[in-house]
């Protein structure tokens, strides 16, 4: 039996409390993938839940259709389980009312965008669905592409301005050093490249916050809906699966109404760079190192790596003595009790968190996980063992027989193939020791 508004299910699970039929959609969430769906659609729920209205999320799909065949056929409902070595929680997400596949129907990706209820849109489109060319400005032709988000909100916009509707929150909930600040700059420049008359309505209007978003979401497999099946006796197409941690700083910056997220655990803040940095550099920047030091020794999983003795000491060194000084500790944030958690989460045995998954766009993801703390100790004058055994991993990894997954996989392997002189600089993987050392 499929998942629907009908399917009963076993009382331990937890399901929406608020009347889904009588919410309008509020949010235009592009990117709608199981990171999403684990993390904003489920504080959004818990918001509707706590008493909230009118929060409802269309999710749109850029390019394939996989996420709408999961969830339009089951009401926009799917469940999220929780996993940890003490068990499974699971919860039924009501939030998401339908998913539209803009490569299908654009048109209506800009009716929802430009609709009176529509106050925030939200982004989770990864490192490279930004389009940032060289420099990291706006690849202009790339962003006029069928399947840009530039495309289709700069559309919804000009459709609002002439509406005289009011500009929406763009709301940026992916991985990138000042993700708010990152995609006003390149909307602008789609902006003015192609709607120049929207640009002052636009730096009026709209506002684009900054978050930092944390919660670990391995991709679904097979394996995971066979067992939310085997648990609830009804198959989720479009169950995700994480861990129990979750955490969402935003900056408390909105063009209009928002929904009370504080009031279901989100901090809103008025500076985020802080818990966004050290997320960055010290989950993301650990992650990006195990994941390619791991696939290295012959490991599958992040659990495995980190249980790695060769490993272990290495994640440990980049996070506490090469990430954590790097970054200015907001008042309260305790980065080595950060570390201490982070070590916990990244050895959950239940989760099953393929290092491939992590180790794929190596080429948008190390600059703000790795580079800024180089360069960081560099103008300083000193060494980060553990990251430079990091990119000699790295490098290894593109000049392995395996497929890379990466924007930039062309480039990177030719480079990787002549890096015999940067090989030697960064030293041998293994049980790692930098030549730099003093
Ligand atoms: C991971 C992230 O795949 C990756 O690159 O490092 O998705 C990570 O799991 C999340 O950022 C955790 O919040």
């Amino acid at each position: 039996m499929r998942l629907s508004a009908q399917t009963p299910l076993p009382v331990s699970v937890q399901v929406p409390d608020y009347d889904r039929a009588d919410q309008k959609p509020g949010i235009v969430h592009i990117g709608i993938g199981a990171f999403h769906r684990a993390h904003q659609a489920l504080y959004t729920d818990a918001a509707m839940g706590a008493g909230d209205r009118d929060w409802g999320i269309i999710g749109v799909s850029l390019r394939s259709g996989d996420v709408a065949a999961q969830l339009n056929p089951q009401d926009g409902l799917y469940t999220v389980s929780r996993r940890s070595a003490a068990g499974t929680g699971v919860r039924l997400i009501g939030a998401v009312q339908k998913v539209i596949v803009a490569a299908d129907a654009p048109q209506a990706v800009v009716d929802a965008i430009a609709a009176p209820a529509t106050h925030i849109v939200s982004f989770t489109v990864t490192e490279k669905g930004y389009l940032r060319g060289p420099g990291g400005s706006l690849d202009l032709d790339a962003a006029r592409g069928s399947s840009s988000l530039y495309r289709f909100v700069g559309a919804g916009l000009a459709a609002r301005k002439a509406a005289g509707l009011p500009g929406p929150t763009l709301l940026s909930c992916d991985n990138l050093a000042g993700n708010g600040a990152v995609l006003k700059a390149l909307m602008r420049q789609y902006l003015l490249a192609d709607h120049s008359g929207l640009i002052d309505w636009f730096d009026r209007e709209c506002r684009c916050p900054a978050t930092m978003v944390d919660r670990i979401v391995p991709a679904t497999t097979d394996a995971d809906r066979a067992a939310v099946e085997a648990a609830l006796g009804v198959r989720d197409e479009g169950a995700v699966v994480t861990e129990g941690f979750s955490q969402w700083v935003i900056e408390d910056d909105f063009a209009g109404p928002r929904p009370f997220w504080e009031k279901v655990g989100a901090e809103l803040v008025d500076d985020v760079a802080p818990y966004e940095t050290a997320k960055l550099r010290m989950l993301n920047g650990a992650h990006s190192a195990l994941a390619y030091i791991g696939l290295g020794r012959g490991h599958e999983f992040v659990h495995q790596a980190i249980a790695d003795p060769a490993i272990r000491p290495v994640i440990e060194r980049l996070m506490r003595h090469e990430a954590a000084p790097t970054i200015d500790a907001a008042s309260g944030q305790d980065l080595s009790a950060y570390a201490d958690a982070l070590l916990d989460r990244f050895a959950n045995p239940a989760l099953h968190h393929r290092l491939i998954q992590i180790a794929m766009d190596g080429s948008q993801k190390i600059p703000q996980r790795w580079l800024e703390t180089l360069a960081w100790h560099q103008a300083r004058g000193e060494h980060c063992p553990s990251l430079e055994a990091a990119v000699a991993a790295w490098i290894d990894f593109l000049r392995s027989d395996r497929p890379i997954d990466d924007p930039l996989a062309a480039p990177l392997k030719a480079a990787a193939a002549g890096a015999d002189a940067a090989r030697r600089i960064f030293g041998p993987t293994g049980p790692i020791a930098s030549p730099w050392r003093p």
